[in-house]
């Protein structure tokens, strides 16, 4: 039986595609790796620890209640991340500011993340599969802890980007730029093996993802897409589906391995869109583009995005190539950008 490479054989072999120091990328993407594997212990048992369940009673900066294992896979990351010392500070959606690493070797660190620790949390206690979304960028400051502008670098600058889907299995899916690769827990023996290499989206899907109790507020241009993804259209393999979990993680991997679009634009309750540029968006579409999907705000590239703050929205169309470009030309014909 061919050997299965697990996560750390695979780092290492493909370190030499790493175009910074051998062995920087390998120590940071482990330590992920590592919390990865402590949060999906705590998420697996969730459903039988009382205590970890239910509001954290604190809100994060979103103004949303935190459930306790927000707070919990927030503290993990930061500690395996600080304990590593190739990072030098963290943008998380769970801080308000920067956190700067100011001790240990940690401070000399040459990269900063900006992570989602627990995205779709409000689906915890109802067993839907959740996420972790992270981003890596080389630091721009020279030296000490981490600083704000570290992280108002475009999207086309990350060094990489992956998710964390705790599912029916828990799978890491990343990407360093070289092609986008997954890999499934072994919870029997606690490791990563690679169980999907060289994943890519298929250019055309059936799959819809859109929280259609919105359409009242969304724009003109989405909802004629949304009544295009209706019609009868056999030569086109329409009507689509529709599938939205409330779970960005779980509706992004699915339509990376089916095909497919998701959709969060903006709202009237959400004038710049909901999921956030720096630790969703941004490495989600890292990930599609070299998967060879598309990612835009509707118009333009996410990745080309310039962002000015570490919480800020952004409208998302993201998944197979046409799919979006057909939801973009509707875009451009009703629902036009101001110039
Ligand atoms: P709505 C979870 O809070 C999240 O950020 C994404 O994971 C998910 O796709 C979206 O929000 C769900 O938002 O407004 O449809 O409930």
């Amino acid at each position: 039986m061919n050997h299965v490479k697990s996560l750390g054989e695979f780092i290492v072999e493909k370190q030499e595609d790493f175009k910074y120091a051998k062995g920087e990328l390998s120590r940071l993407l482990s330590a992920i790796g590592l919390a990865a594997r402590v949060v999906n212990r705590e998420v697996n048992k969730a459903g039988l620890m009382e205590d970890i369940l239910g509001d954290a009673g604190a809100e994060n900066v979103q103004g949303e209640a935190q459930k306790k294992l927000d707070v919990y896979a927030n503290d993990e990351f930061i500690r395996a991340l600080k304990d590593r010392g190739e990072v030098c500070g963290l943008a998380s959606e769970e801080n308000e500011g920067v956190i700067e690493f100011k001790s240990g070797y940690a401070v000399d660190g040459q990269y900063v993340v900006a992570i989602d620790p627990l995205d779709g949390s409000s689906n915890i206690d109802v067993n839907v599969s959740i996420g972790t979304i992270f981003s890596i960028y080389r630091r721009t400051s020279k030296s000490g802890p981490a600083t704000f502008d570290d992280f108002m670098q475009k999207g086309t600058e990350q060094v990489a980007a992956g998710y964390i889907i705790y599912g029916s299995s828990t799978m890491l899916v990343y990407t360093t730029g070289n092609g986008v690769n997954g890999f499934t827990l072994d919870p029997s023996i606690g490791a990563f093996f690679l169980s999907h290499p060289d994943m890519k989206i298929p250019e055309d899907g059936k799959i819809y993802s859109i929280n259609e109790g919105n359409y009242v507020h969304f724009p003109e241009g989405v909802k004629k897409y949304i009544k295009y993804c209706q019609v009868e259209d056999a030569a086109t393999n329409r009507p689509y589906t529709s599938r939205y979990i409330g779970s960005a993680v779980a509706d992004l991997h699915r339509n990376l391995i089916k095909g497919g679009i998701y959709i969060y634009p903006t709202t009237t309750s959400s004038p710049n869109g909901k999921l956030r540029l720096l630790y969703e968006a941004n490495p989600f579409a890292f990930i599609i583009e070299q998967a060879g999907g598309l990612a835009t705000d509707g118009f333009r590239r996410i990745l080309e995005v310039q962002p000015t703050s570490l919480h800020q929205r952004t409208p998302l169309f993201i998944g197979s190539k046409n799919m979006v470009e057909k939801a973009m030309s509707f875009m451009e014909e009703f629902s036009p950008q101001e110039a």
